[in-house]
């Protein structure tokens, strides 16, 4: 990630009328998922890595790239497999998991963890960390795959990232906490940055999640501690930018950016899910907290507002064109696994959708969507983020329909299975204990496997992490 500091800019949005070229009916999820399925195909037309000399995984090719047109950074190529990973779970279009696919594998780099030679020279944590959250979710949906162990990609970056949490502990520079980037000689050593701890903190709550070893826990508390000791996470749940090491992080940049609160809240939404007691009720505050604040400063009137970027013209820089969608999709899966939030998050996304798709009239096809949704119809220019936010503003809709669906674990995971197409994409967890089973999938309506879900499983892990 590549922001500088901002300052908070005025909210200035009004919402007009415009009439949507998108013709979706909110009450009907055949509806929402057709209109998906237009939007998903605008936004792949934006995606070249499957063709021949070019790479796969990536949106372009970097600034400091000979040749790179420097339009997107590395990271965001894990934005687009994250968010079409979500469009298979929520509507069972598999058109795209080949691309998908062959994009994380090319991406995990000689090594499996997510550290490829070419980007080095821009190598974050934060950056690697999102890589490895992609093949974290890959696992948890039992994402098809021939050949990789998704969850062993997450568990190779999430290694390397507390190694380096370690090392800064021993140093004692603001008291710990991972820094921005990786390499020494990189712009941005110096800096230590909200997201980069919050990636590893989403990482620590799932593989805890997935394998049942509390480990993991351990070290999202230990990551969550730290950003609020050192005032990056304030008590009002305030997410703030980072701080420089030379002044032992005490000049906090206050900018607030809607994905550090993001990541923060749904990790705390995994974290409430698999803890018990005191500890769950302390992740529940934080969950309900950032609950409040990420609507509060986000979604002022209804739909997603880029706070610190929007509304200063061109301000917004390309890597945070990507954060709404991302946003959006955190918010839903905090509903997946912390069910008391739900009423209010799902008013806000159904408000926010709308928002998205009246801005989708623009391109040679009269369909494509705009960043912007406050100005309530298309303005600007079609580009690949703004397709891609307005795909998960819608797919989030479709929570009931997979409400059968749910995050699989080390014990249930199955996605080899998946892979041959026709027998579904999951195994069967009947509630026995965690034994693997490689049941058929009752194919569901929208062409996915229907799973029992794993709460009896998840019980199990709950006790035996306490
Ligand atoms: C964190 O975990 C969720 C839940 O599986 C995943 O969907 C999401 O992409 C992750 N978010 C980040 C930015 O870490
Ligand atoms: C790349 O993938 C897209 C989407 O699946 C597909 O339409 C296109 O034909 C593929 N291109 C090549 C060269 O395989
Ligand atoms: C690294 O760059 C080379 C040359 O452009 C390219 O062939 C290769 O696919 C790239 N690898 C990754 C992981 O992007
Ligand atoms: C730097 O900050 C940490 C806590 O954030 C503190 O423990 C440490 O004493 C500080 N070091 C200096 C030199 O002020
Ligand atoms: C899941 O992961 C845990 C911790 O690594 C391990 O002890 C357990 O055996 C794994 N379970 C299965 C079914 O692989
Ligand atoms: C739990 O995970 C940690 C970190 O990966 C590992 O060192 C430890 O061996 C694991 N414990 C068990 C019981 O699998
Ligand atoms: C969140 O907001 C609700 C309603 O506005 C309020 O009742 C609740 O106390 C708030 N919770 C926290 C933890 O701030
Ligand atoms: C944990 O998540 C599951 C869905 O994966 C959900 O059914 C369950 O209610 C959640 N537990 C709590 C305590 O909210
Ligand atoms: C699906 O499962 C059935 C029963 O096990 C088997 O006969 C069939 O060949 C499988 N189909 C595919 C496409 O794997």
């Amino acid at each position: 990630m590549k922001q500088g500091a901002f300052s908070v800019a005025v909210l200035s949005g009004v919402v007009g009328i415009a009439s949507a070229a998108l013709d979706v009916d909110f009450g009907s999820a055949d509806s929402i998922r057709l209109a998906a399925k237009d939007v998903a195909f605008d936004a792949v037309s934006y995606y070249k890595g499957n063709e021949t000399g070019e790479t796969p995984g990536v949106l372009g090719y970097e600034p400091l790239i000979p040749g790179g047109n420097g339009e997107y950074w590395w990271w965001t190529g894990s934005v687009f497999a994250s968010t079409l990973i979500d469009y298979w779970f929520y509507t069972g279009d598999d058109s795209y998991n080949a691309i998908v696919s062959q994009g994380l594998a090319h991406q995990a780099g000689p090594n499996r963890d997510y550290m490829p030679p070419n980007y080095t020279h821009s190598l974050s944590n934060d950056d690697q960390g999102f890589w490895g959250v992609a093949a974290m979710q890959a696992a948890e949906l039992d994402f098809p795959t021939s050949s990789l162990d998704w969850s062993n990609l997450a568990q190779n970056v999430w290694s390397w990232q507390v190694s380096r949490f370690k090392q800064e502990e021993t140093k004692e520079i603001c008291g710990g906490g991972l820094r921005w980037q990786v390499p020494p000689s990189n712009a941005g050593y110096n800096y230590k940055n909200t997201v980069s701890n919050a990636v590893l903190i989403n990482l620590s709550a799932r593989l805890g999640r997935w394998t049942g070893n509390s480990t993991y826990v351990e070290w999202a508390e230990r990551a969550w501690t730290w950003l609020t000791d050192v005032g990056f996470l304030t008590e009002d749940f305030r997410a703030l930018d980072g701080a420089h090491v030379e002044l032992n992080c005490t000049d906090i940049n206050k900018a607030e950016f809607s994905y550090n609160a993001g990541v923060l809240l749904q990790s705390a939404a995994f974290l409430y899910n698999q803890t018990t007691g005191d500890v769950q009720t302390r992740w529940r505050e934080r969950v309900a907290g950032l609950t409040n604040a990420t609507l509060a400063r986000f979604f002022e009137d209804g739909y997603h507002f880029e706070l610190s970027c929007e509304g200063r013209d061109g301000a917004c820089s390309s890597d945070m064109l990507f954060f709404k969608g991302m946003v959006t999709r955190f918010l839903a899966s905090t509903v997946q696994v912390a069910p008391f939030t739900k009423d209010r998050i799902n008013e806000v996304l159904k408000t926010n959708a709308e928002a998205a798709v009246k801005t989708c009239t623009g391109g040679d096809n009269k369909r494509q969507c705009s960043f912007s949704w406050a100005k309530g119809k298309f303005h600007d220019s079609t580009d690949l983020p703004s397709q891609l936010n307005a795909l998960s503003a819608l797919t989030v809709l479709l929570q009931d329909e997979v409400s059968q669906k749910s995050f699989a674990t080390n014990a249930t995971s199955n996605p080899g299975g998946g892979s041959e197409g026709g027998n579904g994409s999951g195994s069967n967890n009947q509630g026995n204990g965690g034994q693997d089973q490689n049941g058929n999938g009752n194919g569901g309506s929208a062409g996915t496997t229907t799973r029992v879900t794993v709460g009896v499983l998840l019980a199990g892990l709950v006790a035996a992490l306490l």
